[in-house]
């Protein structure tokens, strides 16, 4: 979706803007704001975020099949900049499905290198009552935010839209998948891809000669706990955040001298 000047330069989407965005995550399980971040911005969230990642390849194997890396990233300058952690125009859909004393607890990415594969496909996040067959409303949503143009070559998001966050658990995705639309999302740097945890995706080759860049965050409803390590948050640069952003990090490891979420996490179940 292109949001308008208007929206642009507020932050603030239009009513008709925000029910289309509603309507989309609902029915299809995502939705795209393009080109939001500023070109200053992501230059210099790539330019920080390829330092980290070319310090990690140098140290460790790839832990997302092969040359794909995940890893967390610092609670710190510029990953911590209020248009990626607290961006108000994520806020705003968000808070309609989540609520407006919903969390985040994720902070990191996963980067393709030229010779990535296919991932398996997969939901970020299981059906939350998989006895049953009804699945509940959205409770987990994952924020993109490529550093990159995404493209066909350079290992773009593949997605299964139209439902597949609505089914149910114990489906053999890997299968199901082969006779269900998909689509790679390709979108510009900078750009809001606002995703249920649950919809079918996966990552695909890059066969460019650059990395793929992005940045993943997961918002959540409040009660909710996964196995992800907490994000370590510096107490000043906790106390410098907003008000909004301070309601958002308030279950992660506030005080934390060291940066635990720099740590490989090798184990994703
Ligand atoms: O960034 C991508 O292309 C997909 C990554 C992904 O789905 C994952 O690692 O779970």
């Amino acid at each position: 979706m292109k949001l308008s000047a208007h929206e642009h330069d507020t932050k603030t989407l239009t009513a008709e803007t925000l029910d289309t965005a509603l309507q989309q995550i609902k029915m299809n399980g995502y939705t795209v704001f393009e080109s939001v971040l500023s070109q200053d911005l992501v230059d210099e969230l790539r330019s920080r975020y390829m330092e980290l990642l070319n310090a990690n390849i140098a140290e460790n194997a790839p832990n997302r099949g092969a040359k794909r890396w995940q890893m967390h990233l610092p609670f710190q300058a510029p990953f911590n900049h209020p248009d990626v952690v607290s961006n108000p125009l994520v806020l705003s859909v968000i808070d309609q499905l989540l609520g407006e004393n919903c969390i985040c607890h994720y902070l990191g990415n996963n980067t393709p290198l030229p010779g990535s594969d296919y991932q398996p496909t997969h939901s970020d996040i299981h059906q939350l009552f998989p006895e049953i067959d009804a699945p509940s409303p959205v409770y987990c949503i994952v924020l993109d935010i490529p550093l990159v143009e995404f493209r066909k070559e350079n290992g773009a998001m593949e997605i299964w839209p139209g439902g597949t966050h609505l089914m149910p658990s114990g489906i053999d995705i890997e299968n199901l998948s082969k006779i269900m639309h998909s689509e790679q999302i390709l979108m510009p740097a900078g750009s809001l891809l606002i995703r249920d945890a649950r919809m079918w995706h996966r990552g695909t080759p890059n066969i460019s000669d650059e990395p793929r860049p992005n940045i993943a965050l997961m918002y959540a409803r409040s009660w909710f706990k996964t196995m992800y390590p907490q994000i370590g948050i510096r107490q000043d640069i906790y106390d410098a955040l907003s008000e909004r952003a301070k309601q958002l990090f308030r279950h992660e490891e506030i005080g934390s001298g060291e940066d635990p979420r720099t740590k490989m996490v090798t184990r994703w179940t």
